[in-house]
């Protein structure tokens, strides 16, 4: 009863969170999750929506702790990886620098991405929160570390580092399908309440980072925290794992693990369908008002709906 009271006291306004309703607006979204070096958080956005994407020279032992990564996985991808993936991948290394001798800037993939799909890379400091990365989807924008993992354990980065965006991330964001998920996804989590945006990261998580899909007969991987770690990509296609088809009531609230390999994974008939499901998922969401998102102006058009 009390809890009717205090629904009935508060307008339909005051519930709905800020959400960015123009590009520029994500300079406001940059929260990090810091647990690791609080020295990286200055309270400000590493660089504002249209600035050019910082260039980094990279040192050897960073582009060595590259090399190891880039061999060992790209070993894996004919065999373990979709064929999306596989395309993108090629192209990345004919059009973008991706080859084991150098780690690719971050403004030469943001080009090739807005090519292909209007996707555009901007730089972030770190693990930022779930509403903050969600809502920079939904204006096609990806919020990519730069930084790379310490040398001496390659094959494990307990954040996101630049080997997990660029050859995780990056080759599935170039194609339309997969794009049109995440922007799907970032669409729904803006205005929505914690609970849902818990949901959505949750999707997010055994989809874009963890997903599998069906492909001629196989299972292949589409998840970027599969496609960047050479053991948990052979792990999610043995014989060990749980499989669970993909949908996203039951996928939304399953419980994931992200400190060690995952016991459950879902597996997709494919992008178009886990696209599908996601948009029939995303209208029961419950919002005083529906958005659209204008190409045209980059914002988003609120619709109120009685
Ligand atoms: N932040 N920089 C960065 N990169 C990510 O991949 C990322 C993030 N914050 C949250 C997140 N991913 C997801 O796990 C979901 O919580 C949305
Ligand atoms: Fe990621």
């Amino acid at each position: 009863l009390k809890r009717v009271a205090e629904e009935v006291k508060t307008s339909r306004e005051d519930k709905v969170p800020w959400f960015p309703r123009k590009i520029q607006d994500l300079d406001k979204c940059h929260h990090l999750i810091t647990k690791y070096d609080p020295s990286l958080d200055h309270g400000h956005p590493v660089s504002l929506i249209g600035d050019p994407l910082p260039h980094v020279e990279y040192t050897a032992q960073e582009t060595a702790t590259w090399r190891e990564v880039y061999r060992k996985l790209s070993n894996l991808y004919p065999t373990h990886a979709c064929t999306q993936y596989l395309d993108a991948f090629q192209q990345l290394e004919k059009y973008c620098g991706y080859q084991e001798d150098n780690i690719p800037q971050l403004q030469d993939v943001s080009r090739f991405l807005k090519e292909r799909t209007g996707f555009q890379l901007r730089p972030a400091a770190g693990l930022l929160s779930a509403r903050d990365f969600l809502a920079s989807l939904a204006f096609r924008v990806f919020q990519s570390t730069q930084y790379i993992r310490h040398f001496s354990s390659p094959m494990h980065s307990p954040e996101p580092d630049c080997c997990h965006e660029l050859l995780g991330h990056v080759p599935m964001l170039a194609d339309k399908e997969f794009a049109q998920f995440s922007q799907d996804i970032g669409l729904a989590s803006l205005g929505s309440s914690e609970a849902e945006i818990e949901k959505l990261a949750t999707l997010y998580w055994f989809t874009v980072e963890f997903g599998l899909c069906k492909q001629n007969g196989s299972i292949k991987a589409y998840g970027a925290g599969l496609l960047s770690s050479y053991g948990e990509l052979m792990y999610a296609l043995s014989n060990k794992p749980e499989y669970k088809p993909f949908d996203p009531e039951v996928t939304a609230v399953h419980p994931y693990q992200d400190q060690a390999f995952q016991p459950v994974y879902f597996v997709a008939e494919n992008v178009e369908d886990a696209k599908a499901k996601l948009q029939n998922y995303m209208m029961k969401i419950k919002k005083p008002f529906s958005l659209h998102y204008d190409p045209f102006t980059c914002s988003i058009e609120v619709m109120n709906t009685p």
